[in-house]
């Protein structure tokens, strides 16, 4: 880029009219969002995992329970997992079917494994022999699906391609059990060329892709600036394209969401799991499974009903994400039963309800009790759509706070008048006896105006428990426009006549604290309740012979979570000067539990902050204080405790499974982060 472009665009960045994430392709908000646009329409995906791993269909060695990780968990050398490649003739392959199954189901795009962690890929190559070209099949896999999405039409083809690579010889990250496989002459470099190479075969061969959903990016062998730059080389080969935030290292977990605007990537991806509230302005996509596998497993019966998935796209729409449900096609090319069950069952609610999915938005309750709300702007006036999950035995669907004025109500299926009343804030919608789809109803509410939602109050304050004395605040999220908050700490529920909130107070007892938002005389909100109790932490401890660090017991096993580590024989221990994984540091299936105390600077409230991968758990003073356990990522939880001044006891436990690892604790006060003294007894 010329120098004097450079100058402007940074100008431009720094007046934060440009995104200025990423300057080769910085773009204003509203080219992003016209970028965005066909995918957040779309609302609903099919993930397709498909390769080599089908053939196994999850057994090996006496074992079932294996995915599309099984090169790696079933522990197969290269060469014996090669061998598959002989084997790969998925004669009953059939794109037309495949996109057409997609578009009945109401999926508006599929994103499909171009190359997963195997290496093996699904096209024909020009990079490697490792491709479907070299199989009994030999047919290009990717171009059949992209020639049966132009002829089918209304179904966007998008590639998953991952990042780690078990295959190629430059790809120096070794499997820690792949001791046959020496990095002898292995080239990163070379392998970064050899990734952009088959990514610009994917970008530029196959027509219009929509989405490159990268992933495998967690190892250290993948860096922040590699992400930065692999962005912005696929945007440069096709400006238009959508990239998930798996390109490059800004993912949290599991939970997905991107730490900080300086990683790249347009959109998060939570997996197997969907965020507890909508996050406004941010694009994600919850990607799950049907049963527990992503790759295809025949001994994995374990599906998700068609009711709980219906309900969980539209739990994730009322978020305002985007859903991709995946499937695990078998070895010869067809998509199991189950899964072709669930895509009909879906298709047959979408056909009638997908209006309530695509190109909505988040809802604009804070909660729903009888289900999830839908939205969508009609010019000056706005729709809402209720998902109804629990149909009111009263025949009564209500919400009380509802600023709008109210136009019409109906079923979005078939379109017969729901009878309402609209009473100051309160809606009352007069259902039939039976809900028309058990599974869920959508309602269909006309409002004028953008909706205006008096939301309940959120009680604030450092913890729930307090030694001596507890600063509460409160807060009215959302447009409020006219509402006057109002509380109690008497134990009463909040009145028209109960004291106007005016900013954060002050308690010294047990205390209810309730508050409620008013219009005049009108209650417009819930009422929100929160407990806070004055308590005596336990006395410090006092011990001789302490010596500065902490005590690491290691244990060895391969567990899915924490083990009762009570009725395990340690394999060793050392005194470490902080919670780490010590000597265990790049093994596999290991356990470690540390004991020691922390010094206390005064009597206070603590908050500890535990990120482990995988799972791990925290004990202050024998109780349990945070919970990270599990196999996962990198992730961190928190938790507070109040504690006297002096020495705290702390007990963590941690259990590494395979692949990445970590562990650490930081703890902060009211005052900010805080750095602690470890003491433990030999
Ligand atoms: O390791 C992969 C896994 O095989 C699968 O592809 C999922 C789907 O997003 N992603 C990774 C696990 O987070």
């Amino acid at each position: 880029m010329p120098n004097t472009l450079h100058r402007f665009v940074l100008a431009v960045c720094l007046a934060g009219i440009l995104s200025p994430a990423f300057a080769q392709h910085a773009e204003t908000p509203a080219q992003h969002d016209q970028r965005m646009a066909w995918w957040r329409e779309a609302r609903f995906g099919m993930f397709i995992h498909w390769g080599l791993y089908a053939i196994p269909a999850g057994e090996w060695g006496g074992a079932t329970n294996y995915g599309e990780w099984i090169r790696h968990s079933a522990q197969i050398p290269l060469e014996t997992y090669d061998q598959f490649v002989h084997q790969f003739n998925p004669t009953a392959f059939n794109a037309e079917a495949w996109v057409q199954m997609a578009k009945d189901a109401g999926m508006k795009y599929i994103v499909i494994t171009s190359k997963h962690h195997d290496g093996f890929c699904l096209w024909d190559s020009k990079e490697t022999d490792f491709d479907v070209a070299s199989t009994p099949f030999r047919r290009d896999i990717l171009k059949e699906l992209a020639d049966a999405c132009r002829k089918i039409g209304g179904v966007k083809l998008c590639f998953y391609h991952s990042i780690m690579d078990w295959h190629h010889p430059d790809y120096t990250l070794r499997r820690g059990w792949e001791k046959d496989r020496p990095l002898v002459g292995a080239d990163r470099a070379r392998f970064i060329i050899y990734l952009k190479n088959q990514l610009k075969e994917l970008v530029t061969s196959y027509g219009d892709i929509g989405v490159l959903w990268f992933d495998g990016e967690w190892e250290e062998f993948w860096t922040h600036a590699d992400g930065k730059d692999l962005y912005n080389y696929v945007r440069s080969l096709k400006p238009d394209i959508i990239v998930n935030n798996r390109v490059d290292k800004g993912r949290g977990g599991m939970a997905g969401m991107t730490s900080s605007s300086e990683y790249a990537g347009d959109f998060g991806t939570p997996e197997q799991e969907i965020p507890e509230t909508g996050l406004p302005g941010v694009d994600w996509e919850s990607c799950m499974t049907m049963n527990d596998n992503w790759g295809y497993n025949k001994n994995d019966l374990h599906f998700k009903t068609s009711e709980d998935l219906l309900r969980k796209l539209a739990d994730i729409a009322s978020k305002g994400g985007n859903f991709l449900l995946n499937i695990g096609p078998k070895a010869d090319g067809t998509f199991p039963q189950q899964s072709i069950d669930r895509l009909r069952d879906i298709g047959a609610w979408m056909r009638l309800n997908g209006e309530s999915i695509y190109g909505t938005s988040a809802s604009p309750f804070h909660h729903t009790d009888w289900g999830r709300v839908t939205q969508k702007s009609l010019g000056k006036n706005s729709r809402l759509y209720f998902h109804v999950f629990d149909w009111p035995k009263s025949g009564l669907l209500e919400v009380h706070n509802l600023g709008n004025t109210v136009t019409k109500a109906y079923l979005l299926a078939g379109g017969q008048a729901v009878p309402f009343r609209k009473k100051g804030f309160s809606l009352s919608l007069q259902l039939p006896a039976a809900a028309p789809d058990p599974v869920n109803t959508v309602i269909v509410v006309e409002i004028k105006g953008a909706p205006e939602v008096f939301h309940t109050p959120q009680i604030e304050a450092y913890h729930t428990e307090f030694i001596s004395a507890m600063e509460v605040a409160l807060s009215l999220p959302g447009r409020q426009g006219k509402a006057v908050l109002r509380y109690t700490t008497d134990g009463t529920t909040p009145g028209p006549k109960s004291a106007v909130y005016r900013g954060p107070f002050k308690i010294n007892k047990n205390t209810l604290v309730q508050a409620r938002s008013f219009v005049g005389k009108t209650p417009v909100s819930e009422t929100a309740q929160q407990q806070f109790t004055r308590v005596t932490p336990p006395a410090p401890a006092s011990i001789e012979g302490a010596v500065p660090g902490i005590k690491a017991v290691y244990y060895e096993g391969n567990w899915d979570k924490l083990p009762d580590f009570k009725t395990l024989k340690p394999v060793g221990e050392e005194i470490l000067p902080s919670p780490g994984t010590g000597r265990m540091a790049g093994k596999d299936h290991y356990g470690i539990v540390f004991e020691g105390y922390i010094d206390i600077p005064a009597d206070d409230i603590y908050r500890f902050i535990l990120a482990s991968d995988d799972g791990s758990r925290l004990y202050v003073n024998n109780r349990l204080v945070v919970d990270n356990d599990g196999l996962h990522g990198a992730r961190e939880v928190g938790g507070a405790v109040p504690l006297l001044k002096g020495l705290n006891a702390i007990r963590i436990e941690f259990f590494e499974k395979s692949g990445d690892e970590s562990l650490s604790l930081s703890f902060e006060s009211r005052n900010g982060s805080l750095k602690v003294r470890w003491r433990c007894v030999l």
